[in-house]
């Protein structure tokens, strides 16, 4: 008996608890991987964090966005080394320049690039299939239902990669990557690094040698379509009473979903969505009446089916969008006719309280709203906790596209204002990881054709790591903790870049920083204001908490307006108005429900008489 991860699971007979992500993880373990880069993001951050936790032999980072993690990976591939990328399905946006032309050189050491696909949106601002992405890249894709796949279709996909010589991709979907089921485990088997091969041929790709690679790419493609008819991940279940009206066609997720309803239909489950066992299915279509294709989201399989003309049938009955339950899955086969009724228990969630999620007792990004919100600003949002500042009750930001599109944005509404004579003040927020991601190019553009008469200010909101995905180290981290290594100091590297009005404020200071951001934001030109408190949460800050003096107390709400989930408001006996109150336990002494207080009733707790 051994624990293999930090959270102490236990192993038994070789057998462990998993979830998804650690599942790729340890795959990419026993298959010898070397180097994994990675840049977080829901649903697939768990997997460099569990190698990060529990392989120390492999180099891991998260690097600064997507498309460098995807660099180094392929620097490291290159070099003849197993290479595992992961990223949500969205970083495969940032990655695709590098992508789309690696794909088209020979891999050295196998490469796998995971990516985290969100059906149904719990933690993303889009639901793109990122199994087309694959078929663009010229890229086996992979599609594991549970652990255990998750962990042998990794294996699998580095000797696919090495031996039709491509980055082979494996697509997951935040169910599988969350829930957790049993795995066994085998031994690492090691891998020499070959070193990097003198090929430019190979590995330079410009037109003589692209040229040549498109029909490598085709060729690839081709043979792994004949190869996936005798594939055992792409597994035929006859029907046990031999009935063939109908043949279900699906993969991944989706496949254990359909089997929970006990029918007894033929079922082809895909392990490999693309490219598809195309031969076989062809034979089996003509034994059938109706061929069905359960899955979520866009009808990939269904419209690679139908191109090469098996006539099918799926999102006619299926959602194109979220998750699709067993539920939904009965009843799309009630819609198909091919059930008469709906039988599967629904069953009914708790009822729960409902409540919209909202920053952390102390967290520094709530004073910055609470000033932009009184300032009336229009604020121009980006990806980070801070996006929280959009819901009730702040309200405070009024678009968001995607990690550092905030700054683009302002520049370009500026311009479009100005030119119709239009102008007003702008702000845009961004965090400090997202500022690293893809923030600093948009302000390097902002020195492009600067208008002074354009009023515009960003706001950089430096809580020295990325939050909203668990606390990554970003590249200011250091500033405040140790798990940094690195210490990027933000204004100076904005000031080199050639910009001069940068003001760095303690925001817990709410008074001047009131004053300072409120100034900025009139300040008719450009601004750039940087807040300097670090993640309550991530850096567990707990300072003396406050409480309310209710004699002193008058009801006017201003400190319940900040959000901070330990104030409300509640009846006191002998007061007829309702005053305000602090739970101390969860209040961790920022002081700046205290600060907006008009008449000095919310005090530290050492101070009470
Ligand atoms: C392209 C892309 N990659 C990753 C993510 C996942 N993601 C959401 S918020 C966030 C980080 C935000 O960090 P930061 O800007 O420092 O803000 P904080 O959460 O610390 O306030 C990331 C990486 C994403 N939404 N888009
Ligand atoms: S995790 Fe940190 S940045 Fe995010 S809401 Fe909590 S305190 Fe604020
Ligand atoms: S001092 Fe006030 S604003 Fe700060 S954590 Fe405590 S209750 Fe929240
Ligand atoms: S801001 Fe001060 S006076 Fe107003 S409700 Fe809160 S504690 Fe009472």
């Amino acid at each position: 008996m051994e624990h293999l991860s930090s959270k102490g699971d236990v192993v038994m007979d070789n057998k462990t608890i998993m979830s998804g992500n650690q599942a790729v993880g340890r795959g990419f373990y026993e298959a010898g991987g070397r180097v994994a880069s990675s840049y977080p993001g829901s649903p697939t951050v768990g997997i460099l964090q569990s190698i990060k936790d529990n392989y120390k032999d492999i180099y891991s980072e998260f690097s600064v966005n997507e498309k460098v993690a995807l660099e180094v990976g392929i620097g490291a591939s290159f070099a003849g080394a197993r290479v595992l990328v992961s990223m949500k399905h969205v970083g495969m946006n940032i990655a695709a320049d590098p992508l789309m032309t690696f794909t088209q050189t020979k891999i050295n050491g196998g490469f796998v690039l995971t990516t985290g696909d969100d059906p149904g949106m719990s933690s993303s601002q889009n639901e793109q299939d990122n199994r087309i992405l694959g078929k663009f890249a010229h890229m086996a894709v992979l599609d594991p239902g549970n652990s255990q796949e998750s962990l042998d279709y990794t294996k699998l996909a580095f000797d696919l990669s090495e031996k039709y010589i491509m980055p082979t991709m494996i697509r997951i979907t935040s169910r599988v990557c969350h829930s957790r089921s049993i795995v066994e485990l085998s031994d690492r088997v090691e891998k020499e690094v070959s070193g990097f091969p003198n090929k430019p041929e190979d590995f330079a790709m410009i037109p003589p040698n692209t040229l040549k690679k498109q029909f490598t790419m085709a060729d690839r493609i081709d043979k792994l379509t004949v190869a996936a008819n005798d594939m055992d991940i792409n597994i035929y279940e006859p029907s046990p009473a031999m009935r063939t009206d109908v043949l279900v066609v699906t993969s991944g997720l989706m496949y254990y979903n359909y089997k929970e309803l006990g029918l007894d239909y033929s079922v082809f489950k895909l392990g490999m969505v693309y490219p598809l066992p195309i031969k076989k299915l062809h034979q089996l279509a003509k034994k059938y009446k109706r061929i069905i294709v359960i899955e979520e989201m866009m009808p990939f399989i269904e419209n690679e089916l139908k191109m090469h003309g098996v006539h099918c049938e799926g999102k006619n009955f299926f959602s194109i969008t979220g998750e699709l339950n067993t539920e939904d899955i009965e009843l799309g086969l009630v819609n198909a006719k091919i059930l008469k009724e709906h039988t599967y228990p629904i069953e009914k969630p708790e009822e729960t309280v409902a409540r919209l999620p909202m920053f952390c007792s102390g967290c520094p990004h709530r004073p910055v709203f609470d000033i932009l919100k009184k300032a009336k600003a229009d604020v121009i949002g980006d990806i980070g906790c801070y996006s929280l500042a959009f819901l009730d009750p702040l309200n405070a930001v009024n678009s968001i596209i995607s990690m550092g599109a905030s700054i683009g944005i302002m520049k370009g509404m500026s311009k479009a204002l100005k030119s119709a004579e239009k102008s007003k003040p702008l702000a845009c927020v961004v965090g400090d990881g997202t500022f690293f991601h893809s923030g600093m190019t948009g302000m390097l553009n902002m020195l492009h054709q600067m208008d002074e008469s354009e009023n515009m200010t960003v706001l950089i909101l430096n809580n020295g790591t990325t939050a909203m995905t668990g606390g990554q180290a970003t590249s200011t981290t250091k500033s405040y903790s140790d798990a940094g290594d690195v210490d990027a100091n933000i204004p100076e590297l904005l000031h080199s870049m050639g910009f001069d009005r940068i003001k760095t404020v303690d925001q817990f200071d709410y008074k001047n920083a009131k004053k300072v951001i409120d100034e900025e934001l009139k300040h008719d030109g450009f601004s750039i204001v940087m807040t300097t408190r670090p993640c309550a949460l991530n850096f567990k800050i707990k300072e003396t908490p406050f409480y309310v003096d209710q004699n002193i107390c008058i009801g006017c709400r201003s400190c319940v307006k900040t959000n901070c989930p330990p104030i409300l408001m509640k009846e006191y006996d002998g007061h007829d108005k309702l005053k305000s109150s602090i739970n101390k336990d969860s209040c961790v002494g920022c002081s700046v429900c205290a600060q907006v207080c008009p008449v000095g009733a919310i005090k530290r707790i050492e101070e009470e008489a």
